[in-house]
């Protein structure tokens, strides 16, 4: 296996043996020859495109969804990628009899094979990323790719709420397609990392709107972190649709639900409010789970990544839905627009003792677009005083390596004339310190998930049309991004797109960009990485 995608990548190079997150050299395998044939289906469903025919939406449901399959921490189930890449092969041969042109098709189209070769094909020097031999192509194809894996999980949870984006759908494939294609020089992979990082804003707004227009608009909220007596189901990964669904089912049963990491936002939206069996947020960043499924003593949903390899004494406790997975874990199944059927968790809940309390106290957040453009006078107000001296944008990931605690001191240590706006789980570094606030502002502004990035985006051009900026980046406005994952990616390459300029980057740079694409973002972006807390204050605010 070679593998590395994520920031936690074996020794800053690559995993090969095993994946520091867990996963097994045979599922790494299997998840490239996933990759590999959602390629191949790309290139037939994109040459069907260019001869006029129409694409059906299932077909761009099952590329989206074998991506988040293959994001990091989603799914480590060997059986279940295997599953995925039968209905792959035969929706692409089914496909293919639909071309009229079948000429100068590559192989990842033309393979076909039985569960029984899939592991000596995933093994083959045509399938994986050291298939591409040239260092600088392989960087941009991997970025590339990356990307579009974050892209697809946006648009993933956009179509589980029932709204499409062909235009989305067309160019995630025309680009999968355009990474297998070795006629590309490495200028025409610079243009399409760019214009992926285009499709990512729109794929953040497809998201955007599905989840405000199903949820309303997040608002100022303040969330319990505490416990209660009942038993509790504790939801975590990104989507809303599986909450409003377990909601629903919860009701009247004496079961509460808590939120975990990534789904701390869903308190955020008015339509989860009425909920009186909505209890709070339990726990911190996903890497800490092992330790707080154990004292939640309920069961778990994992709706997305991030999953840990559970301990056996949680795992009958653990729950997969959507791309998620684990092997023995139990997966709930169910397709866009159909009621997912949470009754055996909602079961399981009603024989367990209520959730150990590990906290106590409330966060604050819901500063997504709209409740920081209904604050935009006192904020503009607070920065004409000089109240407000800069916003340094903290989103993205958090993660184990002890780096990270960068953050936390980093935000610690802020100027008190400094606002954090972020989104993403990077916020558990710091959303339980007493910042303060501002005139009434808070110092950490949480807009939601990492994709709700987005609203920080939105932001940051409101603010460019209020001041009457010129540029995006003569703004009062520092970005001290952390990653981890591919939807990282993604969000970094949709910043990029909109013109965003000297983004540090941490806690490391990726290991898939090679010295000269590291060169490429760093001469024409000022892309540059983290130094000491200290350092960075000083770099960014003139003091430490
Ligand atoms: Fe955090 Fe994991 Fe949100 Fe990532 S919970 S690293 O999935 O996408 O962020
Ligand atoms: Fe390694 Fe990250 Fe890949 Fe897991 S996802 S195998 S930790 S690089």
């Amino acid at each position: 296996m070679f593998c590395y995608q994520c920031q936690e990548t074996a020794k800053g190079t690559g995993c090969t043996l095993a994946g520091v997150c867990g996963k097994n050299a045979q599922t790494a395998r299997m998840q490239d020859l996933l990759i590999y044939v959602t390629k191949g289906l790309s290139v037939v469903t994109t040459r069907l495109r260019a001869e006029g025919k129409a694409v059906d939406k299932n077909v761009n449901h099952l590329v989206t969804v074998n991506l988040f399959t293959t994001i990091t921490n989603a799914n480590f189930d060997f059986d279940a990628i295997c599953a995925r890449i039968e209905e792959t092969l035969s929706v692409k041969e089914d496909l293919i009899e639909q071309l009229t042109n079948r000429t100068d098709l590559p192989d990842a189209a033309l393979w076909n094979g039985t569960k029984a070769e899939f592991e000596a094909k995933s093994a083959s020097d045509e399938v994986g990323v050291l298939a591409t031999k040239n260092e600088d192509v392989r960087s941009l194809r991997e970025l590339i790719t990356y990307g579009l894996k974050g892209l697809a999980a946006y648009t993933k949870h956009a179509n589980a709420l029932l709204q499409e984006n062909e235009e989305i759908d067309a160019f995630l494939q025309k680009a999968l397609a355009k990474t297998l294609d070795d006629r590309l020089t490495v200028d025409d992979l610079v243009a399409l990392t760019l214009e992926t990082g285009k499709y990512g804003v729109e794929g953040m707004a497809l998201l955007d709107a599905a989840n405000t227009g199903a949820y309303g608009n997040p608002e100022m909220t303040t969330v319990d972190i505490g416990v209660r007596k009942n038993p509790g189901i504790l939801v975590s990964g990104h989507d809303l649709k599986d909450l409003e669904q377990l909601l629903e089912q919860t009701a009247g049963t004496g079961v509460d639900v808590y939120t975990h990491s990534e789904m701390l936002p869903a308190h955020y939206y008015p339509a989860f409010k009425k909920y009186p069996h909505f209890a709070g947020n339990y726990g911190n960043a996903w890497w800490k789970q092992r330790e707080e499924f154990e004292t939640f003593n309920g069961p778990i949903l994992m709706t997305t990544n991030c999953v840990v390899p559970p301990a056996e004494s949680y795992k009958e406790r653990l729950w997969t839905t959507g791309a998620a997975g684990f092997p023995g874990c139990r997966h709930i199944e169910g397709k866009y627009g159909e009621v997912k059927d949470f009754s055996a968790i909602i079961e399981q809940a009603k024989q367990c003792p209520a959730p150990q309390e590990i906290e106590t106290g409330s966060i604050v957040g819901g500063f997504a677009h709209e409740q920081v453009f209904a604050l935009a006078d006192q904020i503009v107000d607070a920065v004409r005083s000089g109240a407000i001296r800069k916003f340094v944008v903290m989103a993205g990931c958090d993660g184990r390596m002890r780096t990270r605690n960068y953050y936390r001191e980093f935000a610690e240590k802020l100027p008190k004339d400094v606002v954090i706006l972020t989104a993403g789980c990077a916020k558990y570094k710091y959303n339980k310190l007493d910042l303060g606030d501002i005139g009434g502002i808070p110092r950490v502004l949480d807009a939601g998930q990492c994709n709700d990035s987005y609203s920080l985006a939105l932001i940051a051009l409101k603010l460019k049309e209020i001041f009457g900026a010129e540029d995006i980046n003569d703004l009062p406005i520092v970005y001290n991004i952390a990653w981890y994952e591919q939807k990282a990616v993604i969000v970094l390459l949709a910043l990029l797109s909109l013109g965003v300029k000297n983004i540090h980057l941490g806690p490391t740079l990726p290991a898939f960009l090679s010295p000269n694409v590291t060169n490429v973002l760093v001469n024409n972006f000022g892309i540059a990485g983290i130094g000491t807390a200290d350092e960075d204050l000083k770099l960014f605010f003139g003091e430490n």
